[in-house]
């Protein structure tokens, strides 16, 4: 099915202000994977490829899988690459397991353009574009170092382990918090993607550990259910920093249950993937690794231009 315009705004980062002249209006085909369907960092990513695409001449299929899941990834791939489209972007949702449908579609002629997550071997893609995560990871520990400066103990709730982003965020946020001698990193536990796994994996460490200070929230799923769990517990003076900025996390951050958040540039990110796809396309030089910025939302900067610039579509 076809992506529509229908909840793109020209706010937020959409990834609006391509310079809308590459791609020379041939009408190229590109399609679009995200790692999971209806997920605000991917929609406000597919609000920034319609709009380059828009600019380029080029037109978005766009389909994704209902969970962030290789073994529903994959047919979603493979059916694409029998489309044969020109460029596919794509999200792979597991470091090893996509490897081979993406290789397919690259020995198939389609450019392939990494988005967000990356490969193992990401020699297929033409490009990969994304966050700074491990950079993320840090600041996310940074600013509960910030809220802490007595110290104590700090968890991370991520995805699934084999996510690249999500497990350079870890990554980060771990090394950063082995540096400070005043803080014990409690390691990471895995929510599945799943808001309610997130919150029981809280519940249980808060009961487990009642003395934790800070907690690293690595995406969009898993901060919502963190924040519903120290609810849940009870609990204040924990100090929750999220990835990503959606729609819920920016409340939960208003209504004070969250303290800071990390928010990518998901329309930049879609944007510089349809730039890069067509210039392949064209036989023009591509960027092997595209790196974009996050900006840091606390409830000091929520309300400005930048904050809510800053948070996604829905
Ligand atoms: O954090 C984003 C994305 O960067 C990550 O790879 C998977 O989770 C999100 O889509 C948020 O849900």
């Amino acid at each position: 099915f076809s992506l529509t315009l229908v909840g793109c705004s020209s706010g937020g980062d959409s990834g609006s202000g391509g310079d809308g002249d590459s791609g020379g209006d041939k009408g190229y085909k590109i399609a679009f994977v995200p790692g999971v369907a209806g997920d605000e960092f991917y929609v406000t990513m597919g609000c920034g490829i319609q709009e380059a695409a828009k600019a380029a001449g080029a037109t978005v299929e766009e389909q994704g899988p209902q969970k962030f899941d290789p073994s529903l990834q994959k047919p979603i791939v493979d059916s694409v690459v029998a489309s044969k489209p020109d460029a596919l972007l794509v999200a792979p949702t597991d470091v090893k397991a996509m490897q081979a449908p993406i290789k397919a579609a690259a020995d198939a002629g389609i450019k392939v353009v990494l988005v967000d997550t990356t490969l193992d071997d990401p020699s297929a893609a033409v490009s990969q574009i994304s966050s700074d995560n491990k950079g993320g990871g840090a600041a996310a520990f940074e600013a509960i170092q910030e809220a802490h400066p007595e110290g104590g103990k700090v968890l991370v709730v991520s995805v699934d382990p084999g996510i690249s982003t999500t497990d350079a965020r870890a990554e980060g946020f771990q090394e950063a918090a082995e540096a400070d001698s005043k803080f014990e990193f409690l390691g990471v536990q895995y929510s599945h993607n799943q808001p309610a796994t997130a919150a029981q994996i809280v519940t249980a460490a808060l009961q487990k550990d009642p003395d934790i200070v800070g907690i690293f929230a690595a995406n969009l799923f898993a901060a919502e259910g963190t924040a519903t769990g120290v609810k849940q517990a009870g609990k204040e003076g924990i100090t929750i920093v999220g990835f990503d900025a959606g729609p819920d996390q920016v409340k939960q951050l208003e209504d004070g249950v969250v303290q800071a958040l990390v928010a990518q540039q998901p329309g930049t990110i879609g944007k510089d993937g349809v730039e890069q796809a067509i210039a392949a396309l064209e036989g023009e030089k591509t960027e092997e690794k595209i790196q974009t910025g996050f900006t840091i939302l606390t409830q000091d900067n929520i309300d400005t231009d930048e904050g809510k610039a800053a948070a996604y579509q829905s």
